[in-house]
């Protein structure tokens, strides 16, 4: 297997860190998306869509959606588990994971995409022909990331982890999001002190160090 991966990028972070939680290693090959090597012929080669991750089998298949990765890895290695055990764990794992993605990561990504100098004209992943910033965008991220800050803080309050007892996949995409948007100076209220505590256990952690 070979994973085309971009370091620096919160997708390929998710991928990252669920690979070290689970203890396997993956050959990569970098993709630098700033330098827009997303859109060599080469990598579209690979995914026609120029996003990173995409994990390639040895077969050739190509899985190029982080959560289907994650899924694909979950199933090989099914220890430990991060998409959960039984039929309320995985309901309740795929549930917060969405709310982190929709309310949290989304949001980030439109404050950062549609402010920082580097993504003019990239206002979405992966469109070679560019997408204009929209300034607005930036203000309903900002609001939209005070309500999941809010909604997980108060989650924090009767739950060790986001999805429950146990460390899980919905987990990877909350620390992802709240560390994505910290690089738009955007960090979680001082009175989430929920949030304070579980994030100092997730930074605990040393798959940690793959964001
Ligand atoms: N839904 C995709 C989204 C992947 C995505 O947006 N990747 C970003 C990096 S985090 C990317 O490739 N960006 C290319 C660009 O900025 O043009 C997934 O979860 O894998």
């Amino acid at each position: 297997m070979k994973l085309y991966d971009f370091k620096m990028a919160p997708n390929p972070q998710r991928v990252n860190m669920f690979l070290a939680e689970k203890g396997i290693e993956i050959p990569t090959v970098e993709i630098n998306t700033r330098e827009r090597a997303q859109f060599t012929e080469s990598f579209k080669a690979v995914n026609p869509i120029s996003q990173v991750p995409v994990l390639e089998l040895d077969d050739g298949t190509r899985i190029s959606e982080s959560m289907a990765i994650c899924r694909y890895i979950e199933d090989l290695h099914p220890d430990p588990a991060l998409f959960g055990g039984d039929a309320k764990e995985k309901a309740l794992i795929e549930m917060w994971s969405r709310r982190a993605e929709f309310m949290g990561y989304l949001s980030a990504a439109d404050m950062l995409r549609n402010s920082a100098p580097v993504f003019e004209d990239r206002g979405l992943p992966g469109v070679p022909g560019g997408v204009p910033q929209i300034a607005e965008l930036v203000e309903r991220g900002r609001n939209s990331m005070a309500r999941f800050f809010a909604l997980f803080d108060d989650r924090l309050g009767t739950a060790r982890f986001v999805a429950g007892d146990a460390f899980s996949v919905a987990d990877i995409t909350t620390f992802v999001t709240v560390r994505f948007a910290a690089r738009v100076e955007v960090e979680p209220p001082a009175d989430c002190a929920n949030i304070a505590r579980w994030l100092g256990e997730v930074e605990s952690r040393p798959s940690a160090t793959a964001v």
